[in-house]
């Protein structure tokens, strides 16, 4: 298992913005207040660099955007980063969070509507820490909020709370969803009617310590030549709040039909999973967390099994790297995230959008956030 990989060369010009940023450090938000104001000067020194998109919001820190057209709008799900005060580790403990905001939008680009807190962790009974990437679905008029979140006991599962509104409030269920696990839902509705339930993320996420349904505090890592942690999916059933299925594992292959090696860091699955259609085709998209791209695999069904094709989107300031994909009007849009607003402060995040190609023969062309 490779340790932070901050130094690669496609980022290494950011590691040179980080450290000049030390120098002005701010103290970002605290608790769910709203950004400060000499923040947006700190900003200023960030406008050198010429990034592709702008932060969709400014007036909190937002990250991991999961976007969805609902009643003619784009929604959009997203993590409201807050500066917790817990030191920084590999285990991501310093992505405190305590709730979700909701936003809207009538047009791309366009104006974002804050529709407030939909989701707070005091109001989920067996939360206990770190409310993580979130996502959403609809179905019949009424709507779900997936999100993870730590237990009692410190272990990630997801939740459920739902809303006859996109907006919210949302009302969790009193439990976590039984046999989930791990972290970074998504809730993909195949063209058949039928909903999927994809997710897990490695190190912070916790997916290296499940072996099928049994939990192991130990981080257990494959070797770099055995295959790589596998995504996870199971259908849901018709309720939306529970699994109609065991949990089974998402198979991500080489060119050679072999299954990624946990030692391809650059291509291997780590976290934040996605799924969308495109021309008949399933794309599964997801992070690849230590080297910081979002790649995509191509397969015929939702199951998969996935075969790895490309980098959907680079590096960008910050560590994590999360996006969703989704067609509005008619264009294909990458939402993503990264950390220009807070000057590169890894747990302070901004949402951002910008439009996603295909080419001919349905690969996507790779999208790189910042111009030369
Ligand atoms: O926002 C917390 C975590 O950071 C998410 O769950 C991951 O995908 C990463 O973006």
């Amino acid at each position: 298992m490779k340790k932070h990989n901050l130094f690669t060369q496609s980022i290494a010009f950011y590691i040179f913005l980080l450290l000049c940023c030390t120098a002005c450090q701010h103290t970002g938000s605290s608790g769910s207040e709203a950004i400060e104001d000499d923040t947006m000067e700190e900003v200023s020194m960030i406008d050198t660099i010429k990034a592709i998109s702008d932060p969709l919001v400014t007036d909190n820190y937002t990250a991991d955007p999961s976007a969805h057209v609902f009643e003619g709008k784009i929604y959009i799900y997203p993590s409201h980063d807050i500066d917790a005060g817990i030191p920084e580790d590999d285990l991501g403990s310093h992505f405190g969070m305590k709730d979700y905001h909701v936003y809207s939008m009538e047009s791309i680009p366009g104006a974002v509507t804050d529709h407030g807190v939909a989701l707070d962790i005091k109001d989920v009974p067996w939360a206990g820490r770190q409310m993580w990437a979130p996502d959403a679905a609809e179905k019949d008029g009424m709507y779900y909020l997936y999100f993870p979140v730590k237990d009692k006991e410190d272990v990630f599962h997801i939740g459920v709370a739902s809303s006859d509104s996109p907006a919210g409030p949302f009302t969790a269920e009193p439990e976590p969803i039984a046999d989930s696990y791990s972290m970074d839902p998504t809730v993909f509705k195949d063209s058949d009617g039928t909903y999927y339930m994809y997710f897990g993320g490695i190190w912070g996420g916790q997916l290296q310590r499940w072996e099928g349904a049994t939990y192991n505090p130990e981080d257990v890592y494959p070797a770099d030549d055995a295959p790589a942690i596998l995504p996870r999916i199971a259908k849901m059933n018709t309720d939306m709040k529970s699994f109609a299925e065991p949990v089974k594992q998402v198979q991500i292959l080489d060119e050679n039909g072999e299954l990624l090696k946990a030692g391809d860091n650059d291509r291997r699955f780590f976290e934040a999973s996605w799924m969308h259609q495109y021309n008949g085709k399933y794309y599964f998209s997801y992070s690849t967390g230590d080297t910081h791209y979002i790649a995509y695999a191509i397969g015929d069904n939702p199951y998969g099994p996935f075969t790895y094709k490309g980098v959907i989107l680079n590096p960008v300031i910050g560590w994590t790297n999360h996006h969703s994909i989704v067609e509005f009007n008619g264009k294909w849009y990458l939402f993503y995230h990264d950390s220009t607003l807070s000057n590169g402060d890894t747990h302070l995040r901004n949402i951002k959008v910008t439009e996603l190609k295909y080419n001919p023969d349905g690969t996507i062309q790779t999208i790189d956030p910042y111009l030369e």
